[in-house]
């Protein structure tokens, strides 16, 4: 509308080219198209994680930064080896771990799996994070962090939106591959994240 009702006479060609230049920073300059944003860059969040029975296991911490958010985060009772992770979509744990609903995703018709050839960034599965390993002593310490989520706010799913969200590590490894969670079995902990 204002490039329609501009006209070219002298004292209207500058506003003119700063609203192309605005256009074209908002495209991150290389044409694609995508923009990460996100409120409150500096801000945190936290989960207590329970496993099953309840007792707290574990806990994890949420930072937002520019491009996306740093989870860092630690864990015991695991079985040795790798166990899926995800960021589920509602911010529940009781009566049991299915309260946590499906993964956190911006459309029904989300693909999960890191390495699944479907997915496409109209269409990834936001809740997605690469496995979680847990060592022989059943004790997991790892950092992770996703370009797919804010924690408030933003061009992305966020965590802290009206039904929040949770942190779940399942019992098997994550193919990151098979629909929906890649063969990653049942919930051994959940944490809501507040
Ligand atoms: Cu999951």
């Amino acid at each position: 509308m204002i490039i329609a009702m501009a006209s070219w006479s002298t004292w209207k060609a500058p506003s003119l080219v700063a609203l192309i230049f605005l256009v074209a920073a908002a495209c991150g300059g290389d044409g694609d198209g995508q923009v990460y944003e996100a409120d409150g860059v500096g801000g945190t969040s936290s989960a207590n994680l329970v496993n099953p029975d309840g007792d707290v296991v574990g806990s994890a911490e949420f930072e937002q930064g520019p491009t996306g958010v740093l989870i860092t985060m630690s864990m015991n009772g695991l079985t040795p080896g790798a166990h899926g992770i995800h960021l589920h979509e509602f911010g529940a744990c009781t009566p049991d771990f299915k309260a946590a609903g499906g993964h956190l995703t911006a459309t029904d018709e989300a693909q999960h799996g890191l390495k699944n050839p479907e997915r496409t960034v109209d269409n990834h599965d936001n809740g997605d994070l690469p496995n979680l390993y847990a060592a022989a002593d059943g004790i997991a310490q790892a950092e992770f962090f996703t370009s797919l989520v804010t924690i408030s706010g933003g061009s992305m799913p966020a965590l802290l939106d009206a039904d929040g969200s949770t942190l779940v590590i399942h019992e098997n490894p994550d193919d990151h591959l098979t629909q929906p969670i890649g063969g990653a079995g049942g919930r051994v902990g959940c944490g809501i994240i507040r």
